[in-house]
């Protein structure tokens, strides 16, 4: 059996040497020089925006959608040739990178049938060494669309692997359902869809499988008073990529240890800053406030976002959920996934215009520095008439139950490990040392909250994602004698045998304000332990989830850098009662 799955193994990281090296050499002459691009060019877009429900006689009732995923052309700069990308939209004709925005309201469910009408050809290199949802994509290429931040049934989570391909034609082994149903019975704040499909996610993201999805409440969000739904109330999703001089979306199709993984990376990234679909784009503003939902959809770029002028952030929510009260920033960390709500107000602009900047290191914390071109995203023009009407802050946002840790029903540790080649390159990761396909081993019950300890050994800032649960995080404590712990969790995997309480009471890190609300991601700092209170029910009422969160397929979490999310950070997450 060992040996009949090894050859099986080593007759697909075959064919997977072969398929990749037909798909193109790499050179860097066909690279795009990106600095020969010029800077602000274009218009910063408003995708289109699709409302989640209808109105009848005033009253906001339940819709369903039709919305595809397409193979279209698509212009990232004015001059850059139009870019072969995978986008979602009611059509061919409308589909767009990002998506359109879905805009739901708390309680009116949405009911989506997600469409793949994509081909048997993948545009960008893909790896079939790593778990992935087929190697064949002759019924075409595999998709799934998770929602970022929701709380939904299991069946309409987007299972990696319930991953299905045109027409539906093919489907993952928990595939369950054509049309998924969004209670949109969660807090209001931002969220964001995207693929997930087991193994493909990093290639179907960068292909431009993403889009924003705002879920309102408009009797809480309301009374606030803070600027909503309108005109300057916008999402700005932020990626990064790189191109070819032919406009084509540039991804290495070697990997970093070829002989094991022909393609993949433990990275991408690429020089060129995306906003809303265009390289450093440029948007003409009024002198008043404007509110911004920014959504990191990078692979693993982290951004460290301020103002060549120094203008503040004034952070209202962190990925879905509001603060207490609104915090000023003068920068602002996103890690890749992660969600900050921001109101910036421009008549505070002594400047005529101002940059939005980045200054985060690539790999976070520890590689380089940005450069000439990854260190500038986006130009804002500021209009010279005086605003009378310049939006308003509230001294208060939405006060959430704060984590009761003497509720917590069940401590768990977490492991992150790398493991490296003889040439001492990544080869894959594993959360306690287990790959996906390990029987499960996280089923909570539903209703309770628990302590997770996230212990990081890896060199890397892993942004942890857990679907359904939502989390607070609680301190962060560095790991003394790192070394001879992380040996001994490498022989045995557990936590608990292996002394961690001896090893966990180094420098404590204080959780920075806007990041202690309730999050969906958070960002593990390496050689720390750090402690979260999840917990599997909502955050802003005492009923229960309206869906039975048990049923099949269950869940995952996962890292959301997602080289590593699909090589293969990410173990399932099933409920019990
Ligand atoms: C692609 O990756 C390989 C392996 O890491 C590396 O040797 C090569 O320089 C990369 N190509 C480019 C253009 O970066
Ligand atoms: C985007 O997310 C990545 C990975 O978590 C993170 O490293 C990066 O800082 C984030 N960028 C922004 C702009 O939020
Ligand atoms: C930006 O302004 C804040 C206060 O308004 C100040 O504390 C900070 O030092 C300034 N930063 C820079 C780089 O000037
Ligand atoms: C939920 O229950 C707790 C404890 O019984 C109570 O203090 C709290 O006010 C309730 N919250 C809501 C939103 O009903
Ligand atoms: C526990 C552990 O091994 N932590 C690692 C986390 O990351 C740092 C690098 O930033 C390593 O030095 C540690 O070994
Ligand atoms: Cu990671």
């Amino acid at each position: 059996m060992m040996k009949k799955m090894l050859f099986l193994v080593y007759i697909i990281n075959f064919l997977g040497f072969f398929m990749v090296s037909t798909m193109g050499k790499d050179s860097n002459d066909q690279l795009m020089t990106l600095s020969k691009l010029k800077m602000f060019v274009d218009e910063l877009q408003d995708m289109p925006r699709i409302k989640g429900y209808d109105v009848i006689n005033g009253v906001h009732v339940p819709k369903s959608l039709k919305i595809g995923m397409y193979k279209k052309k698509w212009k990232f700069h004015r001059d850059l040739p139009a870019s072969e990308v995978f986008a979602y939209g009611t059509s061919r004709h409308r589909a767009t990178v990002p998506g359109p925005t879905i805009e739901a309201i708390y309680g009116v469910d949405s009911y989506i049938k997600w469409r793949n009408h994509l081909p048997s050809k993948h545009m960008l290199p893909w790896d079939p060494s790593i778990p992935i949802a087929t190697t064949t994509f002759k019924k075409g290429i595999p998709t799934v669309v998770h929602l970022h931040g929701g709380i939904d049934e299991p069946q309409s989570d987007g299972h990696s692997e319930a991953w299905f391909t045109k027409h539906f034609k093919h489907h993952g082994p928990k595939w369950t359902k054509k049309t998924y149903h969004y209670h949109n019975y969660q807090h209001p704040g931002t969220m964001w869809y995207h693929d997930h499909a087991m193994g493909l996610t990093r290639v179907n993201i960068l292909a431009g499988l993403m889009g924003a999805y705002i879920i309102q409440q408009p009797n809480v969000e309301g009374p606030l008073g803070l600027i909503y739904g309108e005109e300057y109330d916008r999402p700005l999703v932020v990626f990064d990529r790189g191109f070819r001089s032919d406009g084509s979306i540039y991804m290495n199709s070697t990997g970093n240890n070829p002989s094991i993984h022909p393609q993949w990376q433990p990275e991408y990234f690429g020089d060129a800053i995306i906003v809303n679909g265009k390289a450093w784009p440029y948007m003409n503003v009024k002198r008043r406030k404007y509110r911004f939902r920014i959504i990191n959809a990078s692979n693993a770029r982290f951004f460290k976002f301020f103002f060549t002028n120094n203008m503040s952030f004034i952070h209202v929510a962190s990925d879905s959920a509001y603060h207490e009260s609104p915090v000023e920033l003068h920068d602002l960390l996103l890690a890749p996934s992660e969600i900050a709500d921001v109101i910036v107000d421009f008549s505070k602009s002594k400047s005529k215009s101002v940059i939005l900047a980045n200054d985060a290191a690539y790999p976070y914390p520890s590689g380089d520095p940005v450069n000439e071109e990854n260190s500038k995203v986006m130009k804002f023009i500021i209009n010279s008439d005086h605003e009378v009407q310049t939006g308003h802050i509230p001294h208060k946002l939405i006060t959430y139950r704060p984590p009761d840790i003497s509720t917590a029903s069940n401590t768990r540790y977490i492991a992150f490990y790398e493991y490296a080649s003889d040439i001492d390159e990544p080869t894959h990761l594993y959360i306690n040392g287990k790959s996906y396909e390990a029987p499960v081993t996280e089923m909570p019950r539903v209703g309770t909250s628990e302590i997770w300890n996230i212990i990081n050994l890896t060199e890397d800032n892993h942004p942890l994602h857990i679907h359904l649960g939502l989390f607070v995080a609680l301190e962060q404590i560095e790991l003394v004698n790192i070394e001879e712990f992380k040996g001994c969790m490498m022989k045995l995997n557990d936590a608990i045998k292996c002394k961690i309480d001896k090893y966990s009471h180094g420098k404590r890190t204080k959780v920075v304000i806007h990041e202690k609300g309730w999050k969906n991601v958070y960002k593990m700092m390496p050689g720390y332990v750090t402690k979260i209170f999840v917990k599997f029910s909502l955050i802003h009422s005492n009923e229960s989830y309206p869906f039975d969160a048990t049923a099949e397929p269950g869940y995952v979490y996962h890292c959301h850098i997602l080289d590593h999310e699909d090589n293969v950070m990410m173990r399932p997450l099933k409920f019990v009662n």
